[in-house]
């Protein structure tokens, strides 16, 4: 069985996520785990492998371990094909690695730097900005696409609309954006995610924000 370290209310909730899209719950024991939180709470969880002591991890039969998001997210959509990714070799392909990889070499790093008021030549030169950002997601969501990927809901979009779910008041003021971003949010697995971090939370002993 695989192995999933998860921390409720974290980048971590994304993979419960689409293992609930995929249905795909049952073939993964789910550790719950505590780490650092910015209001102070938490710690790292000792019986967490991860080498720095984050989540998502995700642990093989085999004990190898797969680190970050969107790896993950890579390794669960090819091991339980679905609707929510295309197959290696199937059209769309190419696009779906673009996006996931996009997220955590570009949009994630112009996010953040963003919200830390960074500005520099070199992180421009690097990842360019939110603006650029922003620009590619409304060409990626043009000709009246109601996904990253075409008319359905995929594990892009899982991911890439993951931080403006988290944080509304960051999303992005266009309303191609805007839609989008509820479109992905009213997805029942969104729900269901919620209901099980709030119980997760519980089990920790800890009380749901
Ligand atoms: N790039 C990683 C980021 C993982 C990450 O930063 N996770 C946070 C939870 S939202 C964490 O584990 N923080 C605990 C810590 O920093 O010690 C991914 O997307 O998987």
């Amino acid at each position: 069985m695989l192995t999933l370290y998860h921390a409720p209310k974290s980048r971590s909730s994304r993979i419960v996520t689409l293992l609930m899209a995929l249905d795909a719950m049952s073939e993964v024991d789910i550790r719950l785990t505590d780490i650092p939180r910015q209001d102070g709470s938490g710690a790292r969880d000792p019986n967490n492998p991860h080498p720095e002591g984050k989540v998502p991890l995700l642990v093989t039969e085999d004990g190898e371990m797969i680190r970050e998001s969107n790896a993950i997210m890579l390794y669960l959509t090819d091991r339980f094909p679905s609707d929510l990714a295309p197959a290696v070799g199937a059209p769309g392909r190419g696009a779906y690695l673009s996006w996931l990889f996009w997220y955590g070499n570009v949009l994630e790093p112009a996010y953040v730097h963003q919200i830390a008021g960074l500005s520099h030549p070199a992180l421009t030169a690097t990842f360019r900005g939110m603006p650029e950002a922003v620009a590619y997601l409304v060409a990626g969501l043009g000709e009246g696409r109601e996904f990253l990927m075409g008319d359905h809901f995929s594990a892009a979009d899982l991911l890439i609309a993951s931080p403006f779910l988290w944080f509304p008041e960051a999303t992005p003021d266009v309303p191609v954006i805007r839609d989008w971003v509820a479109r992905c949010g009213a997805e029942p697995v969104m729900k269901e995610t919620a209901i099980f971090d709030a119980k997760a939370l519980q089990d920790m002993g800890r009380v749901p924000v």
